[in-house]
Formats: structure tokens, sequence, C-alpha cells
């Protein structure tokens, strides 16, 4: 099968990133990437947008078909390769596992992206507005998974990485680059250091060139 992902570092495709790296280490089945730099506006290009007209990251092509969305794609890949146990095999843990990440991709992300780009919310009179209150939401939003980690557990869901800890690891890295200083959701920090330091996940951040603490005071 040919697998190549369309990815921009640190961004929420590190999350099929590191599911794919999953797959190779535990299947052999290899894939291939190709860096769209977001700051540079190479998603809006139409070369990028010939491949995927949405122009977001991430973007899967299977043998040539495209496939779009985190949720969609991670679990492609589990069904695709049962071995390398993306999402767990109980059908309670894994509805538990998608139930996290879709939490996280349809709820936690967006708020962000108002924090980022607040221009698409907002006009020019709105939009301070609109990044103050998603900065609090997020800000709550980490609160939830500090305190759903706050047991000292490896992982948000159950007893296994699921593709939730990686989304896990983006919101902590994009707090800290938007100011927000994470020692102040400790379970969480030391949770993400026990997840950032697994093999696949650690490969994916030395390839990506990113790292955990992106917080440098203010
Ligand atoms: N729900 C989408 C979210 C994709 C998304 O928001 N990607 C961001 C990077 S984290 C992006 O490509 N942003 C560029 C843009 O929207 O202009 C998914 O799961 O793939």
């Amino acid at each position: 099968m040919n697998l190549h992902l369309y990815y921009c570092p640190g961004t929420c495709s590190f999350v099929p990133h590191v599911a794919l790296e999953l797959v190779k280490e535990t299947t052999g089945q290899d894939f291939d990437g190709t860096v769209i730099n977001l700051k540079n506006g190479e998603h809006l290009k139409p070369e990028y947008k010939a491949i995927n007209p949405r122009g977001q990251v991430p973007a899967l092509i299977v043998d040539g078909q495209l496939l779009t969305q985190v949720v969609a794609i991670t679990n492609f890949l589990n069904d695709t390769f049962p071995k390398a146990q993306i999402f767990p095999n109980n059908t309670m843990d894994k509805a538990q596992a998608l139930s996290m990440l879709a939490w996280m991709n349809n709820t936690v992300h967006p708020t962000f992206t108002r924090v980022f780009r607040p221009e698409r919310f907002g006009d020019e009179a709105g939009k301070q507005g609109v990044k103050e209150m998603a900065l609090e939401t997020f800000k709550g939003y980490l609160s939830e998974i500090n305190q759903l980690v706050s047991k000292g557990q490896s992982f948000i869901c159950g007893s296994q990485l699921t593709p939730a800890d990686i989304y896990a690891i983006a919101f902590i890295r994009w707090a800290g680059l938007a100011g927000i200083n994470p020692e102040q959701y400790p379970h969480y920090v030391s949770y993400a250091q026990g997840i950032s330091n697994l093999p696949a996940v650690s490969r994916i951040m030395e390839k990506e060139g990113i790292q955990l603490k992106t917080f440098v005071g203010k």
C-alpha cells in the first residue's frame, strides 16, 4: 500500500503522523510525507488545493485516494493495520477513545483556532474579543485534561496509547505558544512528558523538529 501524508510540523497532522509511525513500527508498512508550510501559505496554493481542495492538513493519500480528517485517518489506519493497535480492540474501549478524540478534534481544537486565527471569526473590532474569550475557554479545556490525568495515569483513555494522547501533546504545545504557562496544569505536564518519551512519539517529534516545551514566559 502506498501511504503519503501531507503535514505541517506541530499542527494536528502530528496525530496521524505518529499513528503512521506506529503502523511502520509494528507492521513494517512504510509511508512518506510532504511538509506543507502553513506559515508560508503553502496550503492555499493551487498545487496543494489540487491535492486537498479544503486546503488543510492532514491529508493522507492512500493508493492515490485522498483521505482527510484526523478521526477518519486514524480510524482507517486502525482498521487496515490492526496489529498497530491505534485504538483498543474492545468495542466500548474503542468507542471511549473515539469519543475523547472527537471531543478534542471538534471542540478543543476549533477553540484554539479562534485564539490563533481570530480574524476568521470576528471583524477588526471584534477579533480581540474573540481571541480573549476563546483563550479562556481553551484554558478551561486544559484544566479538564489536567483533571482527567490527575491520578498519574499514563494514558487519557484506559490502558493504552490512543490518538487522543497524541492530540493532548499538540494542545499543551499550542498553549505554551499562546503564552499560557503549562505549569498551571502539573498533572497534564507530567502525563505529556510520559507520552512524548514513547519511542514512536519521540521519533516523530524529532522528525518534525518540535519540542514539548514551547512556553518562553511573558
Ligand atoms: N478537523 C480537521 C482539522 C484540520 C485543521 O484544522 N488543520 C489545520 C492545522 S491544525 C490547518 O490545516 N489549518 C490551515 C487552515 O485552516 O487554513 C481534521 O481533523 O483534519
